[in-house]
C-alpha cells in the first residue's frame, strides 16, 4: 500500500484565478485513471509529489523551504470522463524549473521531464495524460521561441507579409529509394507548380543517394524551376542528427550549396524534434537563427496519440514546440487526411498562430511570441483542401503533399497547381466541380484519386463528364 501523501500534496481550496492573478505557478491538467485498489486523490497526490519535491516515502532531508515549492493538486474531477478516467489539475511553483547557466532562459527538457517524466511511469495509475498546460509570463518570456516565420517565406515568394496565404508543397516520394538524379527531376517536376517541398523525414544521406551529391542537383532544380517560371521557390532539407555536430555541419554544408545560387535564404531546416527531443530543435534555432525551422515530429503518435491514455493531448505537444522556437511543426490533418485527427484540432493552429488561445483548460497568452505556422501534412490532395479550408477558416499555412502531387494523373507540377487552385476554389466560395470545370489541373485531380472524388463528391464523374 503506498503512502498517501494528500495531506501535503494537495490544497483543494485554492483557486485557479488567484493561482493564475499571482503568476508564480505553471498549471497542467491531467487525464487520470488509478489502478485497482487505489484512491484518486492519493494517486495524483503522488504524482504531484513525483513531479516536484517528493518521492513515494517521505525523505528526512526535506525542510521547510522543500516543502514551500511543492506541486500542489488544486482540483480533481473524478469523474470527468468515460471509462474511469477523472482530471485533476497540479500547480507548479515556477522555482521548480531549470533555468540554463549560459543564459538564465528556462528549457524544454527539464520542465518536459519534470511535469510529464517518471509519473508516466508509475504504478498506481494505469493512464497519465497532460491534456494542456498553462505558462507564466514570467517563463514564457524566457523560451527562446521562433526567430523566423511563415511572414519570412511570404517575404521570399514575393507575397504579402501578412494573409500571404497557401503555401503548397510536397514531400519528395518514394519516401526512401531514390537515386540522386532522379531525386533532383522530382523536386525540379514539382517546382513547376508548386511552392515548397520537403525531405521526407528519412531522407538523409543513404548510400545510394548521398548528401553531397543530391543537394547540389537539387539546388540545380530550384535555379533551373524559378529562372523557369519567375517564381521563388523554397526547399525544407533535412538536418536531424543523433549530434549537435552532425545537425550543423548539414546545415551549414546545405547552406553553402544553395549560396552558389543565391538561394540560401530559400531554405528552411528540417528537424524531427520528437526523436531528438528539444536538443535538436533549440541546436537548429540558435546555430540557424536566420533560416525557416520545420519541427517534424515523426513518431509522436506514441505519446500523442488518442488511442493511448498516456503521454500527452497534441495540444501540449504544439505549445511545447513554439515554446522551443519552432517556425513551422506539422499538426496533423485534422481529420481531412491520412493520420488520426478531428475537425475540432482546428485549436492545434490556432494556439500556434494567435497571440492569445483558449486550450482545452486553460487561456494562454503568448505576450507577443512569434507565432509557429501550422503545417497540414499526410494524405492529403486538392480534392481534400476545399472542405479543410472551410473547416479551419483561412488557409494562410503550409501544406504538404506527397502522393497528393506525385499521385496526380498528368505530372507533379500539375499535382502542385491543382493544390493552388483548391485553395482559390476555398477562397472564392466557388463550388469545386463548377470550379473544375475551368480549372484543368484541379479537374484531372477527380480522376487522379477517384476514391476520394466518390467520396467527397459523389456525382462528380457525371458533372464533369467523366465515364471511366
Ligand atoms: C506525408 C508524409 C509526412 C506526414 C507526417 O506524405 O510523409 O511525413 O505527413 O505526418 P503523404 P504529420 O502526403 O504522401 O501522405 O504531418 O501528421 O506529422
Amino acid at each position: 500500500m503506498a503512502l498517501d501523501q494528500s495531506s501535503r500534496y494537495s490544497d483543494l481550496s485554492l483557486k485557479e484565478a488567484d493561482l493564475i492573478a499571482g503568476g508564480k505557478h505553471f498549471l497542467t491538467a491531467y487525464k487520470l485513471k488509478t489502478a485497482p485498489g487505489h484512491g484518486f486523490l492519493e494517486v495524483a497526490s503522488h504524482i504531484a509529489a513525483e513531479s516536484s519535491t517528493g518521492t513515494n516515502v517521505e525523505v528526512s532531508t526535506t525542510d521547510d523551504f522543500t516543502r514551500g515549492v511543492d506541486a500542489l493538486v488544486y482540483e480533481i474531477d473524478e469523474t470527468a470522463f468515460e471509462d474511469g478516467f477523472g482530471l485533476f489539475k497540479v500547480a507548479y511553483p515556477v522555482e521548480l524549473f531549470d533555468i540554463n547557466i549560459t543564459d538564465g532562459n528556462y528549457m524544454l527538457s527539464q520542465m518536459w521531464s519534470l511535469i510529464l517524466g517518471n509519473n508516466q511511469g508509475m504504478g498506481d495509475h494505469v493512464g497519465l495524460r497532460l491534456l494542456d498546460f498553462l505558462i507564466p509570463e514570467m517563463m514564457l518570456k524566457k523560451f527562446d521561441g521562433p526567430s523566423v516565420g511563415i511572414t519570412d517565406l511570404w517575404k521570399v515568394l514575393g507575397r504579402p507579409e501578412v494573409d500571404g496565404g497557401y503555401i503548397s508543397g510536397t514531400i519528395i516520394k518514394p519516401k526512401l529509394g531514390l537515386r540522386p538524379k532522379p531525386f533532383a527531376e522530382a523536386a525540379y517536376q514539382f517546382w513547376l507548380g508548386g511552392d515548397f517541398i520537403k525531405n521526407d523525414e528519412p531522407q538523409g544521406n543513404q548510400t545510394f543517394c548521398p548528401m553531397k551529391e543530391v543537394l547540389p542537383l537539387v539546388a540545380e532544380s530550384m535555379d533551373r524551376a524559378q529562372q523557369e517560371t519567375g517564381k521563388a521557390k523554397i526547399f525544407s532539407a533535412n538536418i536531424t542528427a543523433d549530434s549537435y555536430q552532425e545537425l550543423i555541419a548539414r546545415g551549414e554544408y546545405i547552406k553553402e550549396t544553395f549560396a552558389k545560387y543565391g538561394n540560401e535564404n530559400h531554405l528552411s531546416f528540417l528537424v524531427d524534434g520528437f526523436v531528438t527531443g528539444p536538443q535538436g530543435v533549440t541546436t537548429c534555432r540558435r546555430h540557424f537563427p536566420d533560416t525557416f525551422l520545420h519541427y517534424h515530429r515523426a513518431g509522436h503518435g506514441a505519446i500523442t496519440s488518442y488511442k493511448t491514455p498516456m503521454g500527452m493531448d497534441p495540444l501540449v505537444f504544439m505549445k511545447f514546440a513554439r515554446l522551443v522556437g519552432a517556425s513551422g511543426i506539422h499538426t496533423g490533418t485534422m481529420g481531412y487526411g491520412k493520420m488520426e485527427g478531428h475537425g475540432d484540432e482546428r485549436v492545434l493552429a490556432y494556439m500556434l498562430e494567435r497571440d492569445e488561445c483558449q486550450g482545452h483548460y486553460f487561456y494562454q497568452k503568448w505576450h507577443g511570441m512569434k507565432p509557429t505556422v501550422a503545417i497540414i501534412s499526410g494524405g492529403m490532395n486538392a480534392l481534400r483542401l476545399p472542405g479543410f479550408f472551410e473547416n479551419l477558416g483561412h488557409g494562410n499555412v503550409i501544406n504538404t503533399c506527397g502522393g497528393g502531387a506525385y499521385g496526380h494523373i498528368d505530372s507533379p507540377g500539375a499535382g502542385a497547381m491543382s493544390l493552388s487552385q483548391a485553395y482559390e476554389c476555398w477562397k472564392e466560395g466557388a463550388d469545386p466541380i463548377e470550379f473544375a470545370k475551368t480549372h484543368k489541373e484541379f479537374a484531372r485531380a477527380f480522376e487522379s484519386f477517384t476514391l476520394d472524388a466518390d467520396k467527397l463528391y459523389p456525382d462528380w464523374r457525371e458533372k464533369l463528364g467523366v465515364h471511366k
